[in-house]
């Protein structure tokens, strides 16, 4: 490692960032050296930091945080500052801790126009929005690999909708709520041959100049119950959307959108996408775009998409088909789509809470430019072009340029906002987060973290009003910081206290698989609506058995069904006959408790899926199609009480 930093070192400083950037090698800050300690700097050992993220037991954090899992398609949710990991939220993943994904009520949620997909890789969780702050009801997230979007209801932390997205390849730049959550909107990172013709997407991949196309969708959110229903997109220039975000205040009816592979070079080989010397930046009035679905400016072409829901009532998911999109074409609503010219293969774009600078951070620039929106407002009305690219006007790069941060650091990738005035940014190659001043761009403090950070978060720093007292950096190598596990370390995210002039480091703690980005809120938006268990008179399972006395076993053909109760702690029935080979036997296991934290575990030997962990109040399925004769145990997998031993039973099975 050392031997390649020296040569990162001595390198040509381009040549050494682009090494760098292709290795994941880290280059330590370039004005700090840690001494070899590992980072284990005065400041993390000093019983200050200790005391402040010091939750004594019983006490709550202040804070929930939502960290993505990459690719381990799910959810994290730690409290801060602790860094306790609180709970893991399965979304696009079955999750064998409760049966999502194994359950019969929850396979449906994982079904895609490419067959059940059990698996994603999900980036971005964005929390919903009440008039641009964060209000804890529900957290959208994307799946990038087979392109999803979720929303994780936060009364009862569960995956409650996932709906595919047409026309879409590598969802990436996505989901980003509006400041009322009136769209949620998602970006295509992968252009693709769109069938607008209906016909198999099947295009020589030298066609790129001509046949492929971006998505952006527009999906709208109902404000009361939260249901996403896709209300149509716009399909834009071929290049590879890479994330997004929304304006606020004064550009509050804007989206802007990075952008690379702008020379449309179809293979990435060699870097080909970064032969330009800019990309752009994609700035889209999502206002003015309603505006002209409304007016008729929509086409519609053939789609094949699964919106998946749970219904709140049988705690069932259902799959719906859609076999139609609606879209526009930029090139017939004016004055919807502009791009500002930016650094090459920009990555994060970040609006700061007034709404007036948009900062990109290109990861092969050596500034971070800084772009107003009064400025693009007056050069889109003075026509300030520079000229257009598949009939989108390009505006003049200086004439929206509020300024440049010079020097901040090498591979800048993401920006946040304290709410003070400051901004944040992630420094990928030089691994450090850099803290500079909106009003002057000026660098004014640094702190290195280990090592090679990607996305940064600060509670509500993406929002009008940000929480600025601590920032999370969300680091993709760990090295030396745990003790060794093998080749793989867990990733390591670190807390950083931001509430005075200098950063302080206050601990590390491990994260579930790879976090790309986090949202954070305050507890108290969240906690007082938690849902404790699902009332039992409002279980409308078709299969459900209220009391035990509506527990029982019935054969219809090959299918047997058991209506099953659960309770501390005996299941009913709990001694099964009358089960042959090759039969289907379906357990309907409803949990009859009525009390917080109670659930029950099912499950049998031999059974090929997971468990099922049944919550309080609600009824599970667990499917098994036994393939020898013999006696089966089953038992409940979750320690319920002193007698959680004893719940347990039989299924014989005998032969056909
Ligand atoms: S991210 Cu997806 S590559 Cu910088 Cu938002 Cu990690
Ligand atoms: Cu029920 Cu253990």
């Amino acid at each position: 490692m050392e031997t390649l930093i020296n040569k990162l070192k001595t390198a040509a400083p381009k040549a050494a960032l682009l090494m760098a950037l292709a290795t994941g090698a880290v280059l330590q800050s370039c004005t700090k050296s840690d001494g070899g300690n590992g980072g284990a700097t005065a400041d993390a050992l000093s019983s200050d930091a200790a005391s402040a993220v010091y939750v004594a037991p019983g006490k709550h954090d202040e804070l929930y945080s939502f960290l993505s899992g990459g690719f381990n398609g799910q959810v994290s949710v730690y409290g801060l500052p602790s860094g306790r990991l609180l709970k893991i939220i399965p979304v696009f993943s079955q999750h064998a801790e409760n049966g999502y994904g194994y359950n019969e009520e929850t396979k449906a949620m994982l079904q895609t126009s490419h067959g059940f997909v059990p698996w994603d890789d999900l980036h971005h969780p964005k929390l919903s929005r009440t008039d641009g702050q964060t209000d804890g009801r529900w957290l959208f997230v994307n799946g990038n690999n087979t392109p999803r979007v979720a929303r994780v209801d936060l009364k009862t932390f569960e995956t409650v909708e996932i709906m595919e997205i047409p026309n879409s390849a590598g969802n990436h730049c996505s989901p980003y709520p509006t400041n009322n959550n009136e769209y949620v909107i998602a970006g295509t990172r992968f252009s693709v041959p769109l069938d607008m013709k209906g016909s198999t997407g099947d295009v020589a991949l030298d066609k790129y100049e001509e046949e492929f196309r971006g998505s952006i969708s527009f999906i709208k959110v109902d404000p009361k119950e939260g249901d996403m229903e896709l209300d149509f997109q716009i399909l834009v220039p071929g290049f590879d959307y890479d994330l997004a975000n929304g304006g606020k205040g004064p550009s509050e009816d804007w989206v802007f959108f990075t952008t690379y592979n702008s020379e449309k070079s179809g293979t990435l080989k060699e870097i080909g996408a970064s032969q330009n010397d800019k990309d752009y930046l994609a700035a889209i009035n999502w206002k003015l775009a309603a505006k002209y679905a409304k007016e008729g400016k929509l086409h519609e072409m053939p789609a094949n998409y699964y919106h998946n829901k749970l219904d709140k009532n049988t705690h069932t998911a259902k799959s719906t088909v859609k076999k139609k999109v609606r879209y526009l074409l930029p090139e017939e609503c004016p004055g919807m789509m502009y791009l500002l010219p930016a650094p090459k293969s920009p990555h994060g774009i970040d609006v700061d809470p007034s709404g007036e600078f948009m900062v990109v951070s290109g990861k092969l620039a050596s500034a971070i430019p800084v772009f107003s929106f009064a400025k693009m407002q007056d050069a889109i009305k003075n026509k300030q072009f520079d000229g257009e690219k598949n009939g989108i006007p390009v505006l003049k790069y200086e004439s929206v340029l509020k300024g440049e941060v010079k020097e901040p650091g090498l591979g800048p990738l993401h920006t946040e906002f304290d709410g003070k005035g400051n901004a944040y940014t992630s420094m990928f190659v030089s691994s450090e987060v850099v803290k500079w001043k909106l009003k002057d761009l000026k660098v004014v403090d640094r702190i290195p973290v280990y090592y090679s950070v990607g996305h940064l978060m600060i509670p509500g720093g993406d929002t009008k009003e940000p929480h600025g007292k601590y920032l999370v950096a969300m680091n993709k190598i760990t090295k030396d910081r745990y003790l060794p596990t093998g080749p793989e370390l867990a990733h390591s995210a670190q807390l950083i206290d931001i509430s005075g002039e200098k950063m302080k480091m206050l601990l590390d703690f491990p994260t579930v698989a790879e976090p790309h980005y986090a949202q954070a809120i305050v507890a108290s938006k969240v906690a007082p609506n938690s849902v404790k268990f699902h009332k039992l008179d409002e279980n409308k399972h078709p299969q459900a058995a209220k009391k035990e006395s509506e527990a029982n076993v019935t054969r219809k053909g090959n299918k047997v069904i058991v209506k099953m109760t659960s309770i501390r702690s005996h299941f009913t029935p709990d001694n099964i006959e009358g089960v042959q080979v090759g039969d289907t036997v379906l357990f309907h296991v409803t949990n009859l408790e009525q009390d917080w934290d109670v659930p029950h575990g099912f499950a049998v030997m031999g059974a090929n899926t997971a468990e099922t962990l049944i919550m309080p109040g609600a009824t599970q399925t667990l499917r098994w199609v036994p393939k020898k004769a013999g006696v089966y145990p089953m038992y409940c997998t979750d320690f319920c009480s002193a007698l959680h031993q004893e719940m347990q039973g039989y299924v014989r099975v005998s032969p056909k």
